[in-house]
C-alpha cells in the first residue's frame, strides 16, 4: 500500500530559558503548539502543523534523543554540544538565542596558581580539554550545580561555567577569568533523518533561519 501522508517529524526542545526564546522563533516560522506548554505537565505536544510534534527535554538530553533518532531535530545550547560532542549530528543553524559565554572563573582574591590546579564544573570534558591544551595539570571535579560555591569552600581553585551578566559570580566573590567559548542555542539534526526526510527538514531549517534573520533585524532597528 502506498501512502501519500508525510512522515511525522519530532523536534526536541530544551525546557527553561532556551524554551522561552525558542517559542517566539517557532511562532515566527508559523509553528505553534496546540496547547500552552508552560501550564501543562505533558512532555510531548502536537502543533498546528499536522506533521510536526514537540518534545520538552532537559538540554543535556536533547543530543541523545537526536543522535539516536528518537527525535529528528533538536534545539540545545552550544555548551551542551561542546561537552557531549556533536558526532552523528548536523548543526545547520545558529538560533542566536540564550547567548552566554563558557568561562573559567575564580575567587577575586585567589593566590597565583601553579601548574597543578583543581577545577570544578558540570562541563568536565570542556574543562579537561581547555586546560590540557594549555599544558595545565587540572584535576577536574564533576558537579551538577552551584559551581560558584566550590572555590569558596576550598573544593576547587577554579570553576568552568556559563556566564551571562556575571552577577552570579560576583554575588559569590568570584570573577570571570578566561573565555572558553561563545554560546548560543543551535539547531541539530539526526543524520539519517536528514536523508530520509530531507524536504520537510530543509523547509523547517529555512523557515527558522528566516525567523532568526527577522528577529536579528528587529534588534538592529533604531527605537
Ligand atoms: O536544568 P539544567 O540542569 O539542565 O540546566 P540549567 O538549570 O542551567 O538550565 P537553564 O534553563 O538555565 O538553561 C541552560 C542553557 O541555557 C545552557 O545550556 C545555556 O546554553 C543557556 N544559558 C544562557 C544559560 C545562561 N545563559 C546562564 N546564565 N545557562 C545557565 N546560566 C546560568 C549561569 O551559569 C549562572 O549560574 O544562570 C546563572 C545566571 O547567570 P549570570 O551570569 O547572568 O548571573
Ligand atoms: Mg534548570
Amino acid at each position: 500500500m502506498t501512502s501519500n501522508t508525510t512522515q511525522m517529524l519530532t523536534l526536541a526542545l530544551t525546557k527553561g530559558r532556551i524554551l522561552k526564546e525558542t517559542l517566539p522563533l517557532l511562532a515566527r516560522a508559523g509553528i505553534c503548539p496546540v496547547e500552552d506548554i508552560d501550564s501543562s505537565r505533558k512532555l510531548i505536544f502536537a502543533t498546528n502543523q499536522e506533521n510536526l510534534r514537540l518534545l520538552i527535554l532537559r538540554g543535556s538530553d536533547v543530543p541523545t534523543y537526536v543522535k539516536l533518532g528518537a527525535a529528528d531535530i533538536g534545539v540545545t545550547g552550544k555548551d551542551v554540544l561542546l561537552e557531549q560532542g556533536g558526532e552523528g549530528l548536523y548543526e545547520p543553524l545558529d538560533l542566536g538565542i540564550a547567548r552566554c559565554r563558557l568561562m573559567t572563573a575564580g575567587r577575586i582574591d585567589r593566590p597565583d596558581m601553579g601548574n597543578r590546579i583543581r577545577v570544578a564544573s558540570k562541563f568536565v570534558n570542556v574543562a579537561r580539554r581547555y586546560f590540557a591544551e594549555r599544558g595545565v595539570h587540572a584535576e577536574v571535579i564533576k558537579l551538577y550545580g552551584a559551581m560558584e560555591l566550590a572555590p569558596n569552600m576550598g573544593l576547587a581553585d577554579l570553576i568552568v561555567d556559563v556566564v551571562d551578566t556575571g552577577n552570579t559570580l560576583k554575588a559569590n566573590g568570584l570573577e570571570p577569568i578566561e573565555l572558553i567559548a561563545e554560546v548560543s542555542s543551535r539547531l541539530v539534526v539526526n543524520k539519517a533523518s536528514m536523508r530520509s526526510q530531507h524536504d520537510a527538514i530543509q523547509s523547517l531549517i529555512n523557515a527558522l533561519s528566516e525567523a532568526v534573520a527577522e528577529s536579528t533585524a528587529c534588534y538592529d532597528q533604531p527605537t
